[in-house]
């Protein structure tokens, strides 16, 4: 389904009486508001190929109707988030679920969706048909070396793929770990996948980063040979300067400060990307912004105070893509919430007053630093990002609009009611 600009614009004129009321009231308290406008249109978030679909749990899978059959489809439908929100401009490829048969088709069709190919992701955490050995008990760590090797092959290929898609980033995820005490040689499982990670580093082309992403629990419980930031960047620090921590919302123990943690990832030169989600319990896999809005925004605030600190361009300077499982609403739906959700928390994020958190925190005055804050988190955003997209011939409402151009039912139509995508 192709939705036309013309169509959009007629959408944007109905809503443009209400939007620049509330617009203006927005805008008047905002100090550099066309620099903010600016920075919120540059920025856009990758989404996974394997977030089109309807995920499941442990126990079942509801598929709703009208997923995307193919790459193609795939494509298409992220086409359609970035029409309608203008910020989901880049999409994320998993190998092998996704493996483009014809790499110049495949790049092109994207192209004509506005989309790039961001960071691509490999999977040793499961065995594919055909598979020669087995993943049960790891991939990269594993005592067999033809084990590691296999996996070692894998992430090549992967690199390959990515190369004909113009990509310049790999995401290693490694399920890697013990489920059960004296299961493992931690060392030796560390050393294992220390050299793995390294034959794959010495095939990086010049111009790539490899994003090493770290979880604390699940599918192994008791250990992950990759568990934590700190295991990330030990690994990330031997294997050298085009390797990097990245950072998923929901990899890590209850109440961890991530916020924390990415402050001083970016210290260290050492942040790749962010994998966003939400949760409650664990790796929820929940909608962006939906249980913990005000981490989100103290996260970004910290990303931008360090990326700052750097020089470094928000919008190009670190991988940014969603992470999520969409398993009861509509996947388009979720992503078009999960997009508004990191933009207003980047807005928010951009409205921080940085001089006067600096002097209040030199000051040792606690309640004005929290002031601060809690100002920016406060303030409502929401006429700002839509005020972004209207500039970017997208959608003020892009989820009301979906709704109204009955997107799904027309998927359906298209693709029919039983249709499964590839993923989780
Ligand atoms: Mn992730």
């Amino acid at each position: 389904m192709q939705i036309n600009k013309h169509s959009i614009q007629e959408y944007n004129q109905g809503q443009l009486q209400e939007h620049s009321r509330r617009y203006d009231f927005a805008a008047s308290s905002v100090k550099d508001v066309e620099g903010v406008l600016q920075k919120l249109m540059d920025f856009q978030v990758a989404i996974p190929s394997w977030a089109l679909g309807t995920g499941g749990t442990r126990f079942g899978r509801f598929p709703g109707g009208g997923e995307p059959r193919s790459l193609e489809e795939k494509i298409e439908d992220v086409g359609l988030l970035h029409r309608l929100n203008g910020a989901s401009g880049a999409i994320s490829l998993h190998i092998p679920w996704d493996i483009p048969t014809n790499a110049s088709h495949i790049k092109a069709l994207a192209a004509q969706h506005g989309l790039r190919f961001d960071a691509m992701n490999s999977n040793t955490f499961q065995d594919q048909p055909g598979q020669g050995l087995s993943y049960k008990f790891g991939s990269m760590q594993h005592v067999d070396k033809a084990v590691r090797r296999q996996a070692v092959e894998h992430n090549i290929e992967v690199i390959e793929h990515g190369v004909a898609l113009g990509s310049d980033s790999l995401t290693v995820w490694l399920s890697d770990g013990s489920s059960f005490p004296g299961q493992l040689n931690f060392r030796k499982a560390f050393e294992n996948t220390l050299e793995s990670l390294q034959e794959v580093y010495a095939a990086l082309p010049e111009n790539w980063k490899m994003f090493v992403e770290y979880k604390a629990f699940e599918p192994n419980f008791y250990s992950m040979t990759v568990g934590d930031w700190g295991q990330s960047l030990l690994y990330a620090n031997k294997l050298g300067p085009k390797a990097y921590t990245l950072v998923d919302l929901g990899h890590h123990l209850p109440n961890a400060n991530i916020e924390q943690i990415v402050s001083l990832l970016l210290m260290e030169g050492k942040l790749g990307g962010f994998h966003f989600n939400d949760s409650k319990y664990g790796d929820d896999d929940l909608t962006v912004g939906s249980i913990k809005p005000y981490q989100l925004f103290l996260i970004f605030s910290e990303l931008l105070e360090g990326m700052d600190a750097r020089g470094m361009n928000h919008a190009t300077d670190l991988g940014w893509m969603i992470d999520a499982s969409h398993n009861v609403k509509d996947p388009l739906e979720d992503l078009l919430q999960s997009v508004e959700a990191i933009m207003i928390a980047y807005a928010q994020a951009l409205l921080v007053d940085r001089k006067a958190l600096a002097a209040a925190q030199q000051e040792n005055d606690v309640a004005r630093c929290q002031e601060v804050l809690q100002e920016a988190y406060r303030t409502d955003v929401r006429p700002l990002v839509a005020e972004a997209r209207l500039r970017a011939g997208a959608a003020l409402r892009p989820l009301q609009f979906f709704r109204e151009l009955k997107v799904r039912e027309n998927l359906i139509k298209e693709r029919g009611r039983k249709t499964v995508a590839t993923g989780l």
